[in-house]
């Protein structure tokens, strides 16, 4: 499979830019995923030392455990050297959409505390504007989902509580919230739809990351052969 042989090939190059003493942001996502796995490889190999992960959700904190990757919290670091995370959608700008986990709220806590944050997608996940396939996560408290529903239909967008796939009912976020996807026919000023989310009343965060991410590398199969750049 195409998709996941990018995926495992960019979470390998990711993996291997983490140095021996960082303090890793692990992010969450099938694609970050690969990168905590060969992090937890290059531990074991002892070709890498003495790091310690800060997890951006349960799904993170399970897989670092799984993977031998030792854990602090945002109350014991004064600093993040490195994040690692994946994306929904990448703009040229790089600029991203992100939350397709639910877990965007912790994400965006730790991708911009870190020095360096490196995106790990695949090739698929490139656009020329954002919102143009994924729309945008917005985490709600669940007593102000109608209010917000309506404020983002006055906004242009299209709102849908997002529903559990192996859960009935809405998705929960490690939080305790709910999320809202919002299609919008076009964002042309990233920054600015990012500031007028967060300030809904009722809503936590939304998945629009802007002037976060310094690296993007992205995986793809050329030749049945899979690359990063
Ligand atoms: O929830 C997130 O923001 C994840 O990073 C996600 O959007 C990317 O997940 P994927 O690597 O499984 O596509």
């Amino acid at each position: 499979d195409p998709v996941k042989l990018s995926k495992q090939e960019v979470g390998k190059a990711a993996a291997a830019l983490v140095q021996s003493g960082s303090i890793v942001g692990l992010g969450t996502g099938s694609t970050t995923a690969y990168a905590i796995e060969f992090i937890g490889d290059r531990l074991k190999s002892g070709e890498l030392k003495d790091i310690v992960g800060v997890p951006t959700s349960f799904q993170a904190e399970v897989l670092a455990k799984q993977y031998g990757i030792p854990l602090t919290t945002l109350d014991a670091i004064d600093h993040i050297d490195i994040a690692i995370d994946g994306a929904d959608e990448v703009d040229p700008q790089k600029n991203l959409i992100k939350g397709g986990g639910a877990a965007h709220t912790r994400e965006k806590v730790v991708d911009y505390l870190a020095s360096r944050f490196i995106v790990v997608v695949d090739g698929g996940k490139l656009v020329d504007r954002l919102g143009s396939v994924f729309p945008v996560p917005v985490e709600v408290i669940p007593m102000a989902v109608t209010p917000v529903t309506l404020a983002l239909k006055k906004l242009g967008g299209k709102p849908e509580l997002r529903m559990g796939v192996k859960k009935a009912g809405p998705v929960i976020t490690d939080q305790g919230n709910m999320v809202i996807d919002v299609k919008f026919d076009t964002i042309d000023d990233p920054e600015n739809i990012e500031k007028i989310l967060n300030n809904i009343p009722g809503v936590l965060e939304n998945g629009i990351f802007v002037n976060c991410a310094d690296v993007v590398l992205v995986g793809e199969v050329k030749d049945g052969q899979p690359v990063v750049r």
